[in-house]
């Protein structure tokens, strides 16, 4: 048995079912003039987990194990985007308006890719989501099954919004969720802490969180094993 040092227990690691998700670590809530800035919202907070999330992404990489990209963003003519969506958040500039990366969360416009830092590689699942949760609307479901998922190690932005709402989806679809604590970030550092303390709470209820360094330390003890096993 493989076990990670995490909260409020250790976190189990699977012989096989293991998978990375990344939500959102894209140019529009990363970089200046994307949907994020466009809310209001100070970006600057979201930059400091680069490259915790590279190293988590090159060290599954290197494991060969499956790794899921999550894009928010809308097709061009807004057929998937709800018009309560485009209509919160009262800025200058809505979903769809032209911005200085392209049309702000229109799918395939430069401010709606991911970061090049973390761009995905070949063989790599990318999938894109009209809402916040990356169940709602995508076969993300159908596709993890076809992979054999069982336990996520979860990344990405932002922490309360898309990342927690995407947890909450697959742990109710049986999914053992680990949230990482430094691989995660949200415009308001209090609401990051207080989505990590409710997840935990209640004996792991969402799930479990925990460092990146002590995700790696589990994942190279998880290696050794299956080595010599
Ligand atoms: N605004 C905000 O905090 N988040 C989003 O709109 N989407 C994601 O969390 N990705």
């Amino acid at each position: 048995m493989v076990l990670i040092s995490a909260q409020p227990y250790d976190y189990q690691l699977p012989v096989k079912g293991l998978g990375l998700l990344i939500i959102d670590m894209q140019r529009d809530f990363l970089e200046p003039g994307g949907f994020g800035e466009a809310l209001g919202n100070d970006i600057s907070y979201l930059r400091q987990i680069v490259p915790t999330v590279k190293q988590l992404l090159q060290t599954f990489r290197s494991l060969q194990l499956p790794i899921f990209h999550i894009i928010e963003g809308h097709a061009p003519d807004l057929s998937d985007c709800p018009n309560s969506k485009r209509q919160r958040g009262r800025g200058n500039l809505k979903i769809g308006d032209v911005g200085a990366m392209g049309r702000i969360l229109v799918l395939g416009e430069p401010g709606n890719a991911i970061i090049p830092e973390l761009s995905p590689a070949s063989g790599e699942f990318v999938i894109s989501k009209p809402g916040k949760g990356a169940f709602c609307r995508t076969n993300l479901e159908k596709l993890l099954n076809e992979q054999g998922i069982t336990h996520l190690i979860i990344t990405g932005v932002t922490t309360e919004v898309c990342v927690q709402t995407t947890m909450r989806e697959a742990n109710d679809r049986g999914i053992e969720c680990l949230l990482v604590e430094d691989a995660t970030a949200s415009y308001f550092p209090d609401f990051k802490q207080a989505t990590l303390e409710m997840i935990c709470a209640q004996g792991a209820i969402i799930g479990w969180t925990a460092t990146a360094a002590e995700v790696l330390q589990g994942l190279r003890t998880w290696q050794a094993k299956l080595t010599f096993a």
